[in-house]
């Protein structure tokens, strides 16, 4: 009863939808885009039943699994070692600002209690705790961001419309009934932006599932505006790996940084919007057994820097293991990264992209009249910098304060440093007029 009258009052408000040119953030929502570019660095966290098959988070469509079958798995869900604190802690180390955790990914698996759906993890496993709820608490009691993951795709539900993945998991109806499930999504939506606390972003993901069907309307001005007034400041993201659609607040890149793309999914344009690159740390967004090929700090520093100075905040994934932990490589290059972040943190958080454009040497990052130069790969003592129309009045190593040597001509300075830079990032205070 309550899941009816509370579908209708939906439908009511979505029937005179924001219209996607009328979108105007809210005072607050730009606040939210300050605070979202100034944090630079976040944690993405897939977790689902898949954690349990440990192979990735779309076993359940590349093995064609019957989706009956496949929802047995949550009878014997019980991650034991699950500890929210533990997590948050571990991630905060890494001086990451915020958390995307999967609500619920395509599998179709609510990991939090809802009421529009008995496949959750508190009805329909014997853990019965709602994880999203201890998850979101202990974010805002150890002060940091909490982003909700949440999938447009659902490959359990008969209700939702099939796309081009999910096909053989033995849903008898093509069509589906699109009115239901984007009923059901919204009172999921409402009650994910009702029941957590404040949620600092959406993050949509699954819309390329329709890309055979150009005309399919995922009807996103409502779901958007559901968002915007239910939490005026929660930012909507969409990783439809396309530019971004009127409504939204962030522009998503997944695994390259903008303006690159080396796998496939990012040919669109980069817009104005705060950006944010999604990557993994070993090669798996979902927690895989066999997949121990883990990132190295330096290469995971060098990437999170070569967000930064292209002005874009890295989205850096782990998949937890079946017993509710993170896996113990995960964590020690957290650690790695919260020791690196420690000394380089303000050349990190609150900056943008600087003056001086990325290069295969490295790039800039700004704030204010200071401009850091994070070098990365540089084989030379020398390092020439196309500032010909700014003054520098210093330059000098981030780290220790020696001043830096530096010339002048027509078309910028060069700057003379001690040796060639070894380390993972060499970074150059400067001074700019
Ligand atoms: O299909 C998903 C995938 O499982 C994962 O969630 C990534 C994260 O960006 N997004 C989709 C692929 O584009």
């Amino acid at each position: 009863m309550r899941t009816k009258l509370f579908s209708l009052l939906l439908a009511g408000c979505l029937a005179f939808p924001v219209q996607a040119q009328q979108y105007q953030p809210s005072e607050e929502n730009l606040k939210s885009r300050q605070e979202f570019r100034d944090a630079k660095f976040g944690i993405f966290l897939h977790w689902g039943l898949y954690a349990m098959l440990a192979t990735g988070e779309w076993t359940m469509t590349n093995k064609n699994l019957n989706y009956k079958e496949y929802a047995k798995l949550a009878g014997g869900f019980y991650p034991s070692r699950f500890d929210a604190a533990r997590w948050v802690a571990s991630i905060k180390a890494s001086g990451a600002k915020y958390i995307c955790f999967t609500s619920r990914h395509h599998e179709g698996f609510s990991m939090f209690h809802t009421d529009y759906s008995d496949y959750n993890i508190v009805d329909a496993t014997p853990f019965k705790r709602d994880v999203l709820k201890e998850l979101a608490d202990e974010c805002h009691k150890q002060g940091i961001r909490l982003h909700l993951y949440y999938s447009h795709i659902d490959w359990y539900r008969e209700d939702a419309v099939w796309g081009r993945t999910g096909r053989g998991t033995g849903r008898p109806n093509p069509q589906g009934d699109w009115d239901s499930y984007y009923a059901f999504m919204n009172n999921q939506l409402t009650e994910l932006l009702t029941n957590y606390g404040p949620i600092g972003a959406i993050w949509f993901d699954g819309l390329w599932d329709q890309d055979g069907n150009p005309d399919f309307d995922w009807q996103l001005d409502g779901q958007y505006a559901l968002i915007h007034r239910l939490q005026p400041g929660c930012l909507v993201a969409n990783n439809h790996h396309l530019t971004p659609f009127a409504g939204e607040d962030i522009q998503i890149f997944e695994r390259d940084l903008p303006g690159e793309n080396t796998a496939g999914l990012s040919g669109q344009d980069v817009s104005d919007l705060p950006l944010e690159t999604c990557q993994t740390m070993n090669g798996m967004w979902g927690y895989k057994i066999d997949d121990q090929n883990y990132k190295s700090a330096k290469e995971l520093i060098q990437y999170l820097v070569g967000a930064a100075v292209k002005d874009g905040n890295l989205l850096l994934n782990i998949g937890p293991q079946p017993d509710g932990e993170l896996p113990a490589t995960a964590v020690q290059r957290l650690a790695e990264m919260g020791e690196w972040m420690k000394v380089y943190g303000e050349t990190i958080y609150g900056t943008r992209g600087g003056c001086v454009a990325p290069h295969p040497w490295g790039g800039t990052t700004q704030k204010g009249d200071k401009l850091y130069v994070h070098i990365l790969n540089l084989q030379d003592k020398a390092l020439f910098l196309p500032l010909a129309d700014r003054k520098v009045k210093k330059a000098s190593y981030f780290v220790g304060g020696k001043p830096v040597k530096f010339q002048k001509n027509r078309e910028g300075y060069t700057l003379l440093l001690d040796e060639v830079p070894t380390d993972i990032d060499t970074v150059i205070e400067m001074e700019l007029d």
